[in-house]
């Protein structure tokens, strides 16, 4: 649909420009002409945000305008969200999500909060820099199935495996399972580390998460 690649380029376009007011309304347009929401995130603003994240690199933008896009950016997909499509799940199976210490990049790990939302699991989203013993602590104390550690820096992927450690010292391990992600990490990170599983993508972090509690 011609309208729906325009509202698409849009998206990226508004958090190419650091634009909260336009992230906010292309988002809105965009569900009011019916775009999904999911492809709205991942086909519209996430290709923004990762543009601004390669000429950061090359040097191209500088903190600021990182911060300025990573605004808009959270302006418009919050928007999306909430429109999420809503999946069946009956017996709710609970995870505890978080940034691990040290980092606090945390639109990643909130795209698949509202995606473990809108499926039907029941989510305890610990924000970022979260210190390992406080994954811990929470999923011993809501009783969780599932641990997600997301980590952005390649100084803080250390972090996860703190995760992973502080759950086998607190006599948790097995019970509750560990997932891992976020853009430096991989499968055989998370194999390396002890981890249960790692998700590249909100969409797989669904599937693997299933997998590990028996919801499919
Ligand atoms: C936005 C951004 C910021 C924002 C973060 C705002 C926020 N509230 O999150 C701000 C400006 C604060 C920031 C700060 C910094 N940043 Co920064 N940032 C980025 C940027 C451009 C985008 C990250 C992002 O949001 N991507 C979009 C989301 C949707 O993707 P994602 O996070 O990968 O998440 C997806 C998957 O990974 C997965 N996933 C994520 N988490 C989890 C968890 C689980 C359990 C699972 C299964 C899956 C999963 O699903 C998500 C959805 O599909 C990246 C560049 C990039 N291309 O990644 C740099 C980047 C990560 N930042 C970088 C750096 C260096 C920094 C700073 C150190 C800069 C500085 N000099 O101060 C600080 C670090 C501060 C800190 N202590 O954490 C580097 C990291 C380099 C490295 N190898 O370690 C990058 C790669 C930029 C670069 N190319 O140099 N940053």
């Amino acid at each position: 649909m011609a309208k729906e690649q325009e509202i698409l380029a849009a998206a990226k376009k508004a958090i190419i420009d650091y634009d909260v007011a336009k992230a906010e309304a292309i988002a809105k347009e965009g569900l009011a002409s019916g775009v999904d929401p999911v492809a709205l995130v991942e086909k519209g603003f996430v290709p923004g945000i990762v543009d601004i994240g390669d000429r950061f690199d090359a040097g191209e933008v500088y903190l600021p305008e990182l911060i300025l896009a990573a605004d808009a950016m959270k302006a418009g997909t919050s928007i999306c969200e909430a429109a999420f499509p809503k999946g069946a799940i009956k017996e709710k199976k609970k995870v505890v999500m978080g940034t691990v210490e040290g980092d606090i990049h945390d639109i990643g790990k909130s795209i698949v909060v509202a995606f473990l939302t809108a499926n039907g699991f029941e989510v305890t989203d610990l924000g970022r820099d979260v210190p390992p013993e406080k994954f811990a602590e929470k999923a011993r104390e809501v009783g969780a199935d599932v641990i997600g550690a997301s980590a952005l820096l390649t100084t803080t992927m250390e972090m996860q495996k703190k995760v992973v450690e502080t759950l086998k010292e607190a006599g948790l391990a097995g019970r509750v399972k560990v997932i891992v992600g976020g853009a430096p990490t991989s499968e055989e990170w998370a194999k390396k580390i002890g981890a249960d599983a790692y998700g590249e993508n909100a969409s797989e972090a669904v599937a693997k998460i299933k997998q590990l509690t028996g919801s499919q």
